[in-house]
């Protein structure tokens, strides 16, 4: 498998970042993807430092490998986040940010010596972030799980590559080798795959969760919150269609009122990921979801999506 210098510099195997996803990535599967030779990313979402000091403690533990950790920029916990991973800087290789703007941060952790790498939805970020000093983007469109952008990857992630002279790394929709090589084609230098990952041995994602993601199909996932919030993909079931009915209701209304949406809102990652409740439980996931068919470990995930990427490339099909 090909690597560009910062792949290499990152000291990977495998050009395959896993999603920084919230309450689902922590030290554990991350230390997993990073022993595999990927890039392990444990998502801080909307955890407080106490938290993440815990799961950063426990992928130093699991792993002598480059890992990363995923800044989430809507946290109310996001200055003490950003603190303690610059107290880990001996430890942590990379931070990914994601629904955000991340400029206020980046020369902290330049200075720290760790690498930047946020997330964009358009080439303007792109653009901003090359002048603040970041080592990569990555380029994620709408079919990604969770807060979305507005653009699809096959036409941001090249639009993209135009805009910067940064090494760029393609998100939303990759979920095998087919994903891996097409993103090379279009000038990425690897790819950040999370749905994949949300059903790997090593997640701790709930059995309903991991279940109705393998069951997934191409038209599962639907977009929420683009009235009320801020939008978000998940998988179709009782909350997201009670969520969508409240909200396009509200929409058409003079002056809509989202406050019980935002009730409704509020702890329901968790209560998809802890408990598997298909009830009140946001199932983020990605439009790739159709596509994921089996819980397998981390490390076979990543030598079946670089094997397949690596006979497509070479001209084997
Ligand atoms: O961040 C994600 N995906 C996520 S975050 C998340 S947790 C959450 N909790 C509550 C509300 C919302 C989310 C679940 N999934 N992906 C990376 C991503 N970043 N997608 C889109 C963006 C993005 C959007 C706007 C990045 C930058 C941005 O810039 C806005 C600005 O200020 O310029």
């Amino acid at each position: 498998m090909k690597l560009s210098p910062l792949m290499k510099s990152l000291g990977l195997k495998y050009p395959i970042f896993q999603g920084g996803m919230a309450w689902v990535a922590d030290g554990k599967l991350a230390a997993a993807v990073s022993n595999a030779g990927g890039l392990g990313i444990i998502g801080a979402g909307n955890a407080p430092r106490s938290v993440v000091a815990e799961e950063i403690a426990t992928a130093k533990k699991l792993t002598n490998h480059p890992f990363g950790v995923n800044v989430m920029l809507l946290s109310p916990y996001v200055k003490e986040v950003v603190d303690v991973i610059l107290a880990n800087k001996d430890a942590i290789t990379v931070v990914t940010t994601g629904a955000g703007n991340p400029s206020d941060y980046v020369a902290d952790f330049k200075a720290a010596g760790i690498k930047v790498i946020p997330v964009v939805g358009s080439a303007g970020l792109a653009k901003m972030m090359e002048r603040v000093g970041v080592d990569g983007v990555i380029a994620e469109g709408m079919e990604s799980g969770g807060h979305v952008g507005k653009l699809t990857t096959m036409a941001l992630v090249p639009q993209v590559v135009d805009a910067v002279n940064l090494p760029v790394i393609a998100a939303g929709g990759i979920g095998d080798g087919r994903g891996l090589a097409a993103s090379f084609m279009l000038g990425a230098e690897g790819v950040q795959m999370g749905t994949r990952f949300l059903v790997a041995t090593e997640s701790k994602v709930h059995p309903n969760y991991k279940k109705a993601v393998l069951k997934a199909k191409d038209a599962s996932t639907i977009v929420t919150g683009e009235f009320a919030g801020h939008p978000s993909r998940v998988l179709k079931n009782k909350m997201a269609k009670k969520y969508l009915k409240i909200e396009k209701a509200e929409a058409l209304k003079d002056e809509p009122d989202y406050a019980e949406l935002e009730e409704m809102g509020s702890g329901s990652l968790r209560k998809a990921v802890l408990d598997g409740d298909q009830e009140n439980g946001s199932f983020m996931a990605g439009e790739i979801s159709g596509l994921v068919k089996r819980e397998q470990p981390a490390a076979e995930i990543l030598a079946e999506v670089a094997t397949q990427a690596d006979e497509l490339l070479n001209g084997k099909y």
